[in-house]
Parts: structure tokens; sequence; C-alpha cells
């Protein structure tokens, strides 16, 4: 009998398990565009678009291999708008035995599927390095579940960059060496721009035209061989210098020596052991340098995996966590809504043309603010899956649940990433161009995450004053003397309420 195989939106991949342990002989492909899956949160158009696009050519490609497909286009009427009542109609419409499908990156997903009236088999997802079992027994008896250790057993694992038993260079870790702050120039152009599908990008104008982000000009790769040429033209062009840049911010340039490729990782166009095999063997070959990759393998097989390994170990509610108590409402600035912060208008404005931001934009100055202001996390985690193409939440959540907004009490985090201006004054040029004065603590034009990263520790005594990381900030702020330390607190209070009545801030 007719098997169901459900290929889902970001698993695009002919490795993906469904695929490989059902049959194209006798088996159906079903993959669907649904409005269950464009609208659970606002997803910003350019991210629909990838989608779909990608789930097309995907489609065609699949048939090519000798598939048969059952696609459901979005505004096809017999669409039921969820991913279960299409399989639910398409097993009825082939008399199917049941569905095969390889586990979602999400516990939303992933209990509709187990809750159908049909007979289900879920296989593990096999594109990541790690599987669940593999995570629990590294896990498994650990006070902390520290990366740094989880990214030494995947090196060890996967062989990259090892020296026999010894890591490549005699250190594990090359991060020290990838803090510069922001070049004068860049000579990395950025990403290669591919031509889009007019018909997609057509319909997504039509149907969520009025969403938060800016549709064309679409640039994105949305095949596995477009996704490998801007691989290879980064890692020609990029990676030598991506360790070094790793973490600076440039007013007018986006993109700095990033890969651009999580977008192209994340719905399977990419694979991540072949690319860190691709880039291993760019060090090998002598033409790029030991911090730049060890510092992007380090991303890929250490922080990607272990993300992911966090979100399937802490469960369904990890997305509700909320330690800090945090409530304030998400500022409308977060969606385009006007702003006197440069650092906040330039990290919103680009993520709002190009539903991209890099890792120390999303860090240290949107997750950063919010952080800071003490805004509710439900709301930054929704903000976060909304607004950029890579957003999935088995990634998305941890890095913004966890690693910035402290919301799951430290399981990811020793301690908060929060700064003052002056981080962001160190690593980019924007605070030249803004309206506040990086170098003013009080006063009109004091820069708020100057006020508001006093206003956080004073806030939080309780529960960081001990964190031996923290030690020093306290000491700084316990000297400074009272009337200051009241300044400080009433102008940063003054500054949220502000906010909230929604005044330009
Ligand atoms: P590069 O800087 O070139 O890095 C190379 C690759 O390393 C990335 O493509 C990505 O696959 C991986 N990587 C780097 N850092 C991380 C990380 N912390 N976690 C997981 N993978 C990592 N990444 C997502 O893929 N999806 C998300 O929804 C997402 N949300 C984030 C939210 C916050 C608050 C923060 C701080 C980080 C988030 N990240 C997310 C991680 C990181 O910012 C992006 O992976 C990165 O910016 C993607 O751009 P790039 O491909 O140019 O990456
Ligand atoms: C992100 C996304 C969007 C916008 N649309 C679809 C869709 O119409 N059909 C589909 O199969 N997948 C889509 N996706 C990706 C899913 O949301 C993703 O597979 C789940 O969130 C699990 O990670
Ligand atoms: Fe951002 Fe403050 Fe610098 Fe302005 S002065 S760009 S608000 S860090």
């Amino acid at each position: 009998m007719v098997r169901l195989v459900l290929v889902l939106g970001d698993q695009l991949s002919v490795g993906l398990s469904a695929l490989l342990k059902t049959d194209k002989g006798n088996d159906v492909v079903v993959m669907s565009e649904v409005m269950g899956e464009a609208t659970y949160v606002p997803h910003h158009p350019k991210k629909i678009a990838f989608t779909f696009s990608a789930m097309r050519k995907f489609a065609e490609r699949l048939r090519a291999d000798g598939w048969q497909v059952a696609y459901t286009r979005l505004d096809d009427p017999e669409n039921t708008g969820a991913i279960t009542g299409e399989l639910i109609r398409r097993a009825a419409e082939f008399d199917a035995a049941g569905v095969v499908y390889t586990e979602p990156g999400e516990w939303r997903l992933i209990n509709a599927l187990a809750a159908m009236p049909l007979k289900t088999h879920c296989l593990p997802d096999t594109r990541f390095i790690a599987s669940h079992q593999e995570f629990e027994d590294w896990a498994e008896g650990r006070k902390q579940l520290r990366m740094e250790y989880f990214y030494r057993e995947m090196r060890r694992k996967t062989g990259l960059l090892m020296d026999g038993d010894q890591p490549e260079g005699g250190k594990w870790n090359y991060d020290h060496e990838n803090r510069k702050p922001a070049p004068d120039e860049v000579d990395f152009a950025g990403p290669l721009w591919f031509a889009p599908d007019e018909e997609v990008l057509d319909l997504v104008e039509a149907r969520f035209g009025n969403n938060f982000g800016t549709l064309r000009p679409f640039w994105f790769a949305t095949d596995a061989d477009q996704a490998q040429e801007q691989l290879t033209h980064w890692i020609e062009a990029g990676l030598p210098k991506f360790g070094d840049f790793q973490d600076a911010m440039l007013n007018d340039n986006r993109f700095l020596y990033h890969s651009l490729i999580s977008f192209y990782l994340n719905v399977g166009l990419l694979n991540p052991l072949d690319v860190c095999r691709q880039v291993e063997a760019a060090y090998r070959a002598g033409l790029t340098p030991l911090n730049a990759v060890e510092g992007f393998i380090r991303q890929i097989i250490g922080w990607r995996e272990y993300m992911r390994g966090i979100y399937f170990r802490e469960g369904p509610d990890y997305v509700t966590r909320n330690a800090l108590g945090h409530n304030r409402r998400l500022p409308d600035l977060y969606w385009g809504g006007e702003t006197r912060m440069n650092c906040m208008a330039k990290a919103v404005s680009q993520t709002k043309d190009e539903a991209y931001a890099h890792h120390i934009q999303r860090l240290m100055v949107t997750g950063n603010f919010a952080l800071l202001a003490g805004i509710d996390p439900a709301q930054v985690h929704e903000w976060y899956l909304a607004v950029y193409a890579d957003a999935y939440e088995w990634v998305e959540a941890p890095n913004v649940i966890g690693m910035s907004q402290f919301a799951d009490d430290g399981i990811i985090a020793s301690k908060p990433y929060i700064s003052s201006g002056n981080y962001i004054h160190k690593m980019s040029d924007y605070c030249g161009s803004c309206a506040y004065r990086v170098q003013d603590k009080t006063g009109e034009k004091a820069c708020p995450f100057n006020l508001l990263y006093w206003h956080f520790l004073d806030r939080h005594r309780d529960r960081f004053s001990g964190n031996p990381r923290m030690g020093n900030m306290y000491r700084v702020w316990d000297r400074m003397d009272d009337t200051r330390r009241e300044t400080v607190l009433s102008e940063a209070e003054r500054f949220l309420v502000r906010m909230d009545d929604g005044e330009i801030v």
C-alpha cells in the first residue's frame, strides 16, 4: 500500500531520513504551502517567499528523481490550510496506509502530527551531527551544560580540525583573536544575488504584503546548487577575515564577512558537516587562517548543535520561561517605529530590508536592549521567530530565551549578555551618527544603554550580585555616590515610561 512521505518547508534535503526510508516507486511525497505555517507568527515576506520558492524547486527536483509528489500551492481551492489537514486529505485521495515523516524542528508541529488520526511513523532528523540521545548522554549528570565542552566532543566525533587526538594548533578555541573592532574597509562584496521566482513574489506580496519586512529586491538562493555557489563564493572571499571581524558592526555594511548561509542550512539546502569539511579544506590548503576556520566550525558544530540539543532537552514549555520576571511590552521601534538610537534603528531597518542581521546585532543590540529594558521574553521570542529568514524554533528559541534574554535562568549563559553603550561603541561606528552621546552617562543626551545597564543590575541585584563574573560590575555601581546612582535610576525610569507611552526614544 502507498505511504505518504511528508516533506516540510525546512526539510528540503535529498538525504532526508523520510525520503531515504521510503520507496519512490510506490510512495507519495506530500508538500504543502499552507496558511497555518505561513501565519503562526507574522513571518517576514522574504522568509515566506524563500520557503515557497525553495519548496517548489525541491518538488521539481524530486519529480525529476522519479518521485510522485502531491504538491499543494497556497491558492489551490482544496487547500485545507494546515499540514495535518493536507495529510488527512491526501491520505484519503491516495488511500494511503499511513504517513512517514522526519521529526519537525518545532514542538508545535511535532505535537500536531502525533495527534493526527492517521498511522504515523516519525524518523529522527539525521541532518544534524548529534542525535538527541548523544546530547542527552553528554548532558547527563553535568551541573552546567557549557557549549565549549560539548563542542570539543563534536570536534572529536567529526575529526574536524583535529591533529590525532589533539586540537589543530594546540588550542580548542581561538575566540580571543576574533574580537577586532569594525574595519574601515570591507573587501568582501557580500552575498551573491539570485534571480527570484516572480510568481511566488507576486503571491507573497498579495497575501502577506502587510507583514513587517520588504519583499523586493529578493536575492536569496533557492536551491542546493545556488546555496553551494554562495558558500564557495564566501569561502574564497569572506572566510579569511571572518574570524577577525566576526563581532564588528558598520553603518554602511550589513554583512561584513559573514557567510549568510544560515537560511540554507536551516532548510536543508546545505548540509552542516559538508559545509565544515569544505571550510576545513580551505585551511588545510593554506588559503585561510586557523582563527577564522575554527571560529566558523565552532558556530556550526558547537553552537548550532548545542542550541538544538537544549531545545529538545528542555521541552515545549521552554519558550514560556521568564526567569527574570520581565513583562514590558515590545516597543513599536522593533516593528520599524522611529527611534533616536542609531544602533537600534540600523539593526531593525536592516532586518526589515533583508530578513537578516548578524549575530552581534541580534545579541548585543536588539537582544541587549530588550533584556536591559525588561521586555517580556515571549514577545521578544515571537519577534525573532517572525523577522529572520533563518528562524525556526529549535535554533531561535535557545538563542533568544536562553542566550539573549537569560529567561531560562542560566541554562545556556553563565551570565546575562548585557552591556552599556561602550561595547557597541567599541565594535561599531554606530555611535558617531547617533542622537545620543555614548560618553554621557546621565543627562539629556545620555546613551539609553548606559542608563538601562545600571538599572538592570540594580533591579536584579539579589539574583546577580553573587555571580563571580558580575562582582566587578556591582563594585563599580556601589562605588558611585548615592546622588549619581539615584540620577541614573530615575533617568532610566523616565526613559522607560516615555518609551511605554509611545514617545520617540
Ligand atoms: P555566520 O556569522 O557566518 O556564522 C556561520 C553559521 O554558524 C551560521 O550560518 C549558523 O548556522 C551558525 N551559528 C552561528 N551562531 C549560532 C548560534 N548562536 N546558534 C546557532 N547557530 C549559529 N540562528 C539561526 O540560524 N536562526 C535563528 O533564528 C537565530 N536566532 C538568533 C537570535 C538571537 C537573539 C541570537 C543572539 C542569535 C540567533 N541566531 C540564529 C544565531 C546567529 O545569529 C545566526 O545563525 C547568524 O547570524 C546567521 O548568519 P550567518 O549565516 O551569516 O552566520
Ligand atoms: C516557515 C514555513 C512557512 C512560511 N511556510 C511553510 C509551508 O507553507 N509549508 C511547510 O511545509 N513549511 C513551511 N514553513 C516551514 C515550517 O514552518 C517548518 O517546517 C516548521 O516550523 C518546523 O520547523
Ligand atoms: Fe546605540 Fe547608545 Fe551608541 Fe546611540 S550612543 S548608537 S544608543 S550605543
